[in-house]
Parts: structure tokens; sequence; C-alpha cells
């Protein structure tokens, strides 16, 4: 099988009306989508999500802000697509995200910084269990 990675398109760049434009920068480059779902996580979703920053300064920022509004889960299969999905996003903190990066080009602060990848495959099975219930 091929790679598979998720991504999150986060509240802030749902209310910039940047679904679309998000989601065909994965296409562009010819990865396939083969899962999608809307959805407002709830509090709790939201705090397992981003289990693994519980102890950060940040978690009680995070949190309340991922919940905030609905987010756009999708599943991206393709060769090395969790690297690359790594790469279109760009850094964590958009004031350093290259142009052309969707966290450079769409990202307002660090926390609103549009969207969320998984960094390895371990971080992909426990979002998508959070996301979309157990394997199918
Ligand atoms: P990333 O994998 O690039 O999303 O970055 P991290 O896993 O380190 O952080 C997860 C999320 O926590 C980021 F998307 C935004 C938020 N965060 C902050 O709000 N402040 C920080 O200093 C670091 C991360």
């Amino acid at each position: 099988m091929k790679d598979r990675t998720l991504i999150l398109i986060k509240p802030d760049a749902i209310r910039k009306g940047l679904i679309g434009v998000i989601l065909s920068r994965f296409e562009n480059v010819g990865f396939k989508i083969v899962k999608l779902k809307m959805v407002r996580l709830s509090e709790e979703d939201a705090k397992n999500f981003y289990s693994v920053h519980m102890n950060k300064p940040f978690f009680k920022n995070l949190v309340p802000f991922i919940a905030s509004g609905p987010v756009v889960a999708a599943v991206i299969e393709g060769e090395d697509v969790r690297v690359v999905t790594r790469k279109i996003i760009g850094p964590t903190n958009p004031k350093y995200a290259p142009p052309g990066t969707i966290r450079g080009d769409f990202g307002t602060s660090i926390t609103e910084n549009a969207i969320h990848a998984s960094d390895s495959h371990d971080s992909f099975l426990k979002e998508y269990e959070v996301i979309f219930g157990s394997q199918d």
C-alpha cells in the first residue's frame, strides 16, 4: 500500500474560505485524497488529538482554538506523502514559513497556522483514530 498521512485544515483557514485552495495543493502534486471529513471537535477530542503536547504552555490555547469551529480532515495517499506533505505545509510558525507553503501563505500566528499534518506513522494512526474512529 502507498504511504498515507492525515491533514487537518484548522478553524482559521475554514473561516477564511480556504478548504478548496488547500486541498488542491495536495492534488496538484499528484496525491490522492482517499478520505475526507468535516467535523467540529469536542474539547475532549481536541485534547486527545494534541495529547503529546498536554504539558506544554501553549496547550491551554491550542485546545480551545482547534475546537472553536469545524475542521476538515483528509487522509492523503502517495509516494513519500508524509515527508512531502510536511514540506508543502511549511514550518510550524508562519513567520518562518516560506511563501508557497500553506502556512507561509495562509497562517496568521503560531497557533492559527492554517493546517496540521501527521509527523510520523504512529501520529497518523493515533490522529486517524481520533477523527475517523478505528481503522477500516
Ligand atoms: P507541527 O507538527 O508543525 O504542527 O508543530 P507541533 O507539533 O510542534 O505543534 C502543534 C501545534 O501546537 C502547532 F501547530 C501550533 C501549536 N503550537 C503553539 O501554539 N505554540 C508553540 O510554541 C508550538 C506549537
